[in-house]
């Protein structure tokens, strides 16, 4: 899917889809856009696979690397907001993402990565590792908690869908620019 960031935008309004034409002949010339594979969503520069199998953190994390990606990392506010407004028109309400505190409790960090997280967007009272084993965090979308897509912390053998990022390629006016 060949697209940008208002796309994104107008997609979130439009429930997907309608737009992309619009995007295509208005907006891909002025912003820069990102390639990415089919069934993949473009945002900022990455590529997004929201998967409809569910699994455990690791089975989760396996199934992005087989796809070239990685379990998603939230870099900050926009791109956070572009996941919990995707996820508002998806089924299954809790989703994987890279972060996990199994090494050392309480210390959260990106799977793979050493720096700590510097934006995160826990819900009230998250996380808890509740009953002392909870070392996977999830966009938390049940109801009946209210967390509207905050993350919690739950057990990484817990069965949920994954959300899956990988790099995509960046065009300007003049081809492809990484
Ligand atoms: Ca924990
Ligand atoms: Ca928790």
């Amino acid at each position: 899917m060949h697209s940008c960031g208002l796309y994104n935008a107008l997609n979130m309004d439009a429930k997907r889809g309608a737009f992309s034409l619009v995007c295509i002949l208005v907006t891909c010339s002025v912003i820069d856009c990102t390639d990415c594979p089919d069934t993949w969503v473009p945002f900022e520069g990455s590529c997004y696979l929201f998967g409809h199998q569910k699994l455990t953190f690791v089975e989760a994390e396996h199934y992005c690397n087989q796809h070239s990606a990685h379990l998603v990392h939230v870099e900050g506010q926009e791109e956070n907001a572009f996941i919990k407004d995707y996820l508002r028109f998806e089924k299954g309400d809790m989703w994987w993402m890279g972060l996990t505190d199994d090494e050392v409790e309480g210390i959260w960090k990106w799977y793979g990565e050493v720096e700590k997280p510097e934006f995160t967007n826990w819900a009230p009272g998250q996380p808890d590792n509740g009953a002392s084993h909870e070392d996977c965090a999830e966009f938390d979308l049940r109801t009946h908690y209210g967390w509207d897509g905050k993350w919690n912390d739950v057990y990484c053998h817990a069965l949920l869908l994954p959300i899956c990022e990988r790099t995509g390629l960046s065009f300007d006016n003049n081809g492809i620019i990484g």
